[in-house]
């Protein structure tokens, strides 16, 4: 069993959905921001989710490592190209360009006064993230021309997080509509069932 911390509406959404994609048994705590408990704490010490309990007892953070490590986990469940795959490289590009880039961009527009110790600065750190922020979903418009996926020719988790950042995007929950082939990916992967049931709980459209 799989004990996973989340909270709706944030990362935990593809750590959540890597696990129920691969059908694995899963105990989900949904943390309040407010009241984090001391277990959570000890094991994410920024008080972030999502947080990781492995069955075996060991425990993990970071979105793009979780996914990552039950997707290789879980073979059988195709939501990872095999390490020997041309596919691959794509894959580890992308999710950690996500989660590396794309997804701190993100934190600093919506975490603003953590990147500032100027109370007036605040604003200008959020102009300069949603600037960033643009410039990098640019690139992975780009990328995306001539194929449906991020990585080779299926869906594979690195999508579903692409999903979960464009819904993200500060203006309008949605990405912007002239990165075409990040809305069309999204309108194919919104279908997925899994990711429309967890919808249900994490509201993102
Ligand atoms: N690098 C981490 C970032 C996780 C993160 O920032 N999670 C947010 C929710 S989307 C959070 O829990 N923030 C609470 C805080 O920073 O106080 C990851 O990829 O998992």
């Amino acid at each position: 069993m799989y004990t996973l911390y989340s909270r709706p509406g944030s990362g935990g959404f593809v750590a959540e959905a890597v696990l129920e994609m691969a059908g694995l048994p899963v105990m989900l705590i949904n943390v309040a921001k407010a009241e984090p408990p001391a277990e959570f704490l000890a094991i994410s010490p920024l008080g972030q989710v999502p947080a990781l309990i492995l069955p075996d007892g060991r425990a993990m953070t970071e979105s793009a490592a979780i996914s990552i490590l039950v997707a290789d986990l879980h073979p059988e469940a195709g939501l990872a190209p095999a390490i020997d795959s041309p596919a691959r490289p794509d894959f580890l590009r992308w999710m950690l360009f996500m989660s590396s880039a794309l997804y701190p961009a993100l934190l600093r527009y919506f975490y603003a006064d953590r990147y500032t110790t100027a109370p007036s600065g605040v604003e200008a750190v959020r102009a300069a993230a949603l600037a960033e922020t643009d410039r990098l979903f640019a690139v992975v418009d780009t990328a995306l021309g001539g194929r449906g996926w991020l990585a080779g020719d299926r869906m594979s988790i690195a999508d579903v997080y692409l999903l979960m950042l464009a819904h993200w995007h500060p203006v309008g929950d949605r990405p912007r509509d002239e990165w075409v082939r990040i809305v069309d990916l999204c309108t194919r992967l919104r279908a997925h069932p899994v990711v429309d049931r967890l919808n249900r709980t994490h509201r993102f459209w």
